[in-house]
């Protein structure tokens, strides 16, 4: 006899017929080369991203290793300087766009979000799809502009009129790059906004949500609201670079300013698009791997939202010395300043849910600790940044390098380690090395702080970023980050060792190998094509660790057992 399954996903989903029992003429697990295609699982879409997300920061980590060597002397004898210049805007472009954001919200929000409410797919299967694939042609596109003059020069911000005036074939190549992936952006947002409202199971309440979606929640909307203004600033730039028109171009009356605020209306909300997404995973990382409850879910939920709205209203904070009109650098200094408030709450709450766990110091532990500490520096860094007189003096010197990568590299990147630590047996159905996993930590926490420290010394002393040469007063503090950077490049290696070792010969894992109460951990590990053979039903809360009646319950929890 066979069963359908109860689908909960529209039509269109070619693994929607697999049966429970008896003969199957679908697959259960997917073959190798299904992940090479236009797959609709949410799943085999969510390996896609991070796999290639992390080829991307591969090549963005190489361009930063090579930057840094061509900043251990003040001279520039290692890269022409128009390289370095194309090395630093398409490392920065990189990064952010086809590292931290697909693999945040691509890889980890796909692969998990259906698992966590309870749903056999994203709202959307096939539009889920095709904001993957769009990724692709987006990240050919500007690996080519290095063919076109060199590569775009501008930095990852394209402030007109230095991008209207270096490399326009490179940069044209660019804003369409931007383009396709800010589209990818806003279809995979709009999935997770209806699956996360629309498809959770439905025994489960809405305090049962893992924190992990609601951060994902957030940052949906946020990126719903504001990636269609940069697509706006970014077509008017190609209608500058092309069409002439002149939006942007001083001499003919056009202002740059303008740019900037659209730039910034969504870039500034992109630094949350990068983080949410790793609170999100701080929150599910800590109390399993502290076995204790999540202290304040509701805050943490919260939060999240708040930062979302608020985000919203703080991104002239980038335009102090833009010849800003006072009132708007005391409205967004105050602003931005309310904004640590919500995310203070999040750092209390994994705090408190460390005090008096039983922790277990696992890789991906290690890194959601590590990334509290580098986080809260980051955090205090911005602060200083966020207000108006401090930061006209240190605007656009080191001291915002060292900034912005105590956040993104400490912040984004190290919560992406942990996420991956963490689901690895999840995804794959086998455990990480823990003693490679160890080193892979100890390298990335020295040399992150070995590299970015020093840099804020560096622009309190005056010297200014985004230069191929310096004054040579400067040597010695460069020497310190150039060492980091080689120790943050080898960091990687152990790491990828582990992934590929793993994957083809890890531990077996099982289903719930850290005994997590999030569904899941539910199903087989990696889950079946349809994520349960049966709906899993909810008994208790995704945090609920040491609270009576609330044991750890795996796959035997199912709507047909209950
Ligand atoms: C091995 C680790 C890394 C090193 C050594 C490194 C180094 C650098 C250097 C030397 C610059 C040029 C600074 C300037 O002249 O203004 C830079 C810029 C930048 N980096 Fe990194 N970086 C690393 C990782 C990352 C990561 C993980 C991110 C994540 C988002 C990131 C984001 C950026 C951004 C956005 C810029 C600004 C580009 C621009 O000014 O347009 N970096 N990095
Ligand atoms: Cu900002």
């Amino acid at each position: 006899m066979t069963l359908e399954i109860p689908r909960n996903h529209p039509p269109g989903n070619e693994a929607s017929t697999v049966v429970v029992a008896g003969t199957t003429h679908h697959p259960q697990a997917w073959k190798w080369y299904h992940y090479f295609t236009f797959n609709v699982d949410h799943k085999v879409i969510g390996i896609q991203y991070l796999v290639t997300a992390f080829l991307f920061y591969l090549i963005g980590g190489l361009m930063a290793v090579a930057m840094r060597a061509e900043l251990a002397t003040p001279d520039a004898d290692l890269l022409e300087p128009n390289l370095y210049n194309a090395f630093m805007t398409n490392h920065g472009t990189i990064m952010i766009f086809f590292w931290i954001v697909p693999s945040a919200i691509g890889g980890f929000g796909n692969f998990l979000v259906p698992l966590m409410v309870g749903a056999r797919d994203m709202a959307f299967p096939k539009l889920n799809a095709i904001a993957f694939w769009l990724n692709p042609p987006a990240g050919l596109l500007l690996l080519a502009s290095f063919f076109f003059g060199g590569g775009s020069q501008s930095g990852w911000t394209a402030y007109p009129p230095l991008s209207l005036v270096t490399a326009p074939t490179a940069q044209t190549l660019w804003v369409l790059a931007i383009v396709l992936v800010g589209t990818s952006s806003i279809l995979g947002s709009l999935n997770f906004v209806i699956t996360i409202l629309f498809m959770k199971v439905p025994s489960m309440k809405w305090d049962q949500v893992p924190l992990f979606c609601w951060a994902i929640l957030a940052t949906s909307v946020l990126a719903l609201v504001s990636t269609p203004v940069l697509a706006a600033g970014l077509i008017l730039l190609l209608f500058d670079l092309h069409f002439g028109t002149s939006f942007f171009k001083p001499d003919a009356g056009g202002n740059v300013v303008l740019y900037q605020h659209l730039f910034w209306f969504y870039s500034h909300p992109a630094v949350y698009l990068m983080i949410l997404p790793i609170f999100g995973i701080m929150s599910e990382v800590i109390p399993v791997h502290a076995r204790k409850p999540i202290f304040g879910y509701k805050a943490i939920a919260y939060s999240s939202l708040a930062i979302c709205l608020v985000g919203l209203f703080v991104w002239v904070h980038h335009m102090f010395t833009s010849g800003t009109p006072g009132w708007m650098r005391m409205f967004f200094t105050i602003s931005t300043l309310i904004v640590a408030v919500p995310t203070g709450v999040k750092i209390f709450g994994w705090v408190a849910t460390l005090w008096g766990g039983k922790i277990r110091f696992t890789s991906a532990m290690l890194f959601a600790v590590g990334l509290l500490m580098m986080f809260v520096l980051g955090g205090i860094g911005g602060v200083t940044l966020g207000t108006a007189p401090f930061d006209v003096h240190v605007h656009d010197t080191y001291y915002v390098v060292g900034h912005f990568h105590y956040v993104l590299f400490g912040g984004s990147v190290f919560g992406i380690y942990a996420g991956i630590y963490h689901w690895f047996p999840k995804i794959t159905g086998r455990m990480m090395n823990e003693t490679l996993g160890r080193i892979h930590f100890i390298l990335t926490f020295i040399g992150t702080n070995l590299t970015f420290l020093p840099m804020h010394e560096l622009g309190l002393q005056g010297m200014p970023r985004r230069v191929a040469m310096y004054d040579p007063q400067f040597t010695s503090i460069n020497e310190i980050c150039t060492i980091g950077a080689y120790v943050l490049g080898i960091s990687v290696i152990p790491f990828t060792i582990n992934i590929l070792w793993s994957w083809v010969a890890g531990k077996k894992a099982g289903d719930n190998p850290w005994n997590a109460m999030t569904l899941e951990w539910t199903t087989s590990s990696p889950p079946l094509i349809e994520n349960w053979e049966v709906l899993p039903v909810v008994t208790h809360g995704p945090y609920d660790y040491g609270v009576h009646n609330a044991e750890v319950q795996t796959a035997t929890v199912t709507e047909a057992s209950a």
